[in-house]
């Protein structure tokens, strides 16, 4: 397999140039990451979004943060507040904010700041589609990814839609890095297995910290 070729030890393996998985990097802190996302979503329930084309995604998100991502029929877009409440989003954890900056870090991204953590849920059956992440103000920040719970098939592709896949198997407390040359890597995640976890049951949970808004333009 491709990763293998670039393996530097068994817990931090290069995907691609500027692309690191950190396997079980965020183990000892998963319950503590559970707890939290439970009380975003007390606040914020997971919805399932809709397409800007009118389709309901299969995995449920919610937000916290300065910003959360959002889409429906006008589009995908980074806003303020929870459109369901109108409320701003949960503040982002201070674990949060620590777990993306050291895992930035480890990756050669030093002084990661997100300001909006998505925060998607599986269930058996549920898939996200091959896409590129383009909607944040600013592609020079990395995105760090957390995977909780049962596993999920990460496929990848390149910088162009039509490139060649690979698949690679994220397990509950890996975290993913992409920055640089690998910020517009088109990415999804294969249809849900069923699986039993201890801690989440039957569910995935990821959390992707990104920079959405830029610190001269912030929203309104
Ligand atoms: C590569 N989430 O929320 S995480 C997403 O597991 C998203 O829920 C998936 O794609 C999930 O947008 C994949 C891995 C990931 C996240 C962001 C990336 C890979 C990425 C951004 C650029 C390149
Ligand atoms: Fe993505």
């Amino acid at each position: 397999m491709t990763a293998d070729l670039f393996a530097a030890d068994r817990h931090r393996i290069a995907l691609d140039p500027g692309a690191w998985l950190f396997g079980g990097f965020a183990l000892d802190r998963a319950g503590e990451l559970l707890d939290a996302i439970a009380a975003i979503s007390a606040a914020a329930p997971f919805r399932h979004l809709e397409t800007p084309g009118g389709r309901r995604m299969s995995v449920a998100m919610t937000n916290c943060g300065t910003a959360g991502w959002v889409s429906d029929r006008g589009g995908y877009r980074y806003g303020p507040r929870d459109p369901l409440s109108g409320d701003p989003w949960p503040a982002m954890p201070p674990q949060f904010h620590v777990l993306a900056a050291e895992a930035a870090e480890s990756a050669g991204f030093p002084g990661f700041a997100p300001d909006a953590c998505l925060i998607n849920r599986y269930a058996p059956g549920s898939r996200l589609t091959l896409h590129q992440d383009r909607d944040e103000a600013m592609f020079e920040a990395p995105i760090v990814s957390v995977s909780l719970g049962i596993s999920a098939t990460f496929l990848w592709g390149g910088q162009a839609r039509g490139d060649r896949l690979r698949r690679h198997t994220l397990h509950h407390g890996d975290v993913l890095v992409w920055g640089g040359p690998a910020r517009m890597t088109f990415h999804g995640i294969d249809t849900l297995a069923a699986d039993d976890h201890p801690l989440t049951g039957a569910f995935r949970f990821n959390l992707t910290f990104r920079r959405a808004l830029h610190p001269a333009a912030p929203l309104r």
